[in-house]
């Protein structure tokens, strides 16, 4: 059995994809893709038509979309499972996961830990009128995240689901801007959450090394 995972070392994405690797105890081969790079290789657009990461090859079974890949190994494998057996719960995590890329990645990610922090600690532009646009998105995104998280004492019930695993990557890199910070800890259901999430083994243990002059 050999199971791929082609990311990016600072990617959320493939964080989320290496967080669920490491929940369901999973061995993997990782190879480095910098989907940013002008050069990436015809062989990995094969594999990845949009040229994102991550993509998972799994005994020859190829599949990108990291919610596709973090459903397909919580079937595909042994270990806990990380999806809600009833249907409320389950949709529930479903909407989680579908808010989280359509409504949150951009302003969190790209915008408000890009330019906030990563780009400006590497000593690279950064634009204000970017991190001001997340800023406004991210209140959006995450009071309709404390609506429906149940402090229960995860987003989705009383167990780690995959909506924990999409979400705490993203609020790792969001809280490392002092705004972010400060956002996160106004919502009483998603700080307790948060507090829960930043302190589990698979979240640290995953968690990428960033580059010199920027803190982790
Ligand atoms: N819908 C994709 C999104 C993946 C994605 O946007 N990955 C980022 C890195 S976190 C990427 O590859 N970005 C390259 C780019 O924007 O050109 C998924 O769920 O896997």
């Amino acid at each position: 059995m050999t199971v791929e995972l082609h990311g990016y070392r600072y990617s959320v994405y493939s964080w989320i994809a290496r967080f669920a690797l490491e929940e369901k105890g999973v061995a993997y081969r990782w190879i480095e893709i910098d989907p940013f790079a002008d050069d990436v290789p015809e062989s990995y657009l094969a594999l990845h038509p949009f040229k994102r990461v991550p993509a998972l090859i799994h005994d020859g079974f190829q599949i990108y979309e990291t919610g596709a890949i973090t459903r397909y190994l919580d079937e595909a494998f042994a270990g806990h499972t990380l999806q809600p057996a009833e249907p409320r719960p389950r949709a529930r995590m479903n909407q989680v996961l579908s808010i989280i890329d359509s409504y949150l990645y951009w302003p969190l990610v790209r915008q408000v830990f890009a330019h906030r922090v990563f780009r400006s600690r590497l000593g690279w532009p950064s634009d204000a009128t970017e991190i001001d646009k997340g800023l406004t998105a991210a209140v959006v995104g995450l009071d309709a995240l404390e609506r429906l998280a149940i402090g229960g004492p995860y987003l989705c019930g009383p167990e780690l689901s995959l909506a924990d695993i999409h979400l705490a990557p993203m609020i790792g890199y969001f809280t490392m801007a002092d705004e972010g910070a400060s956002l996160l800890k106004e919502r009483r259901k998603l700080d307790d959450w948060w507090s829960l999430l930043a302190s589990r083994k698979s979240y640290l243990t995953t968690r990428p090394q960033l580059p010199e002059g920027v803190d982790s």
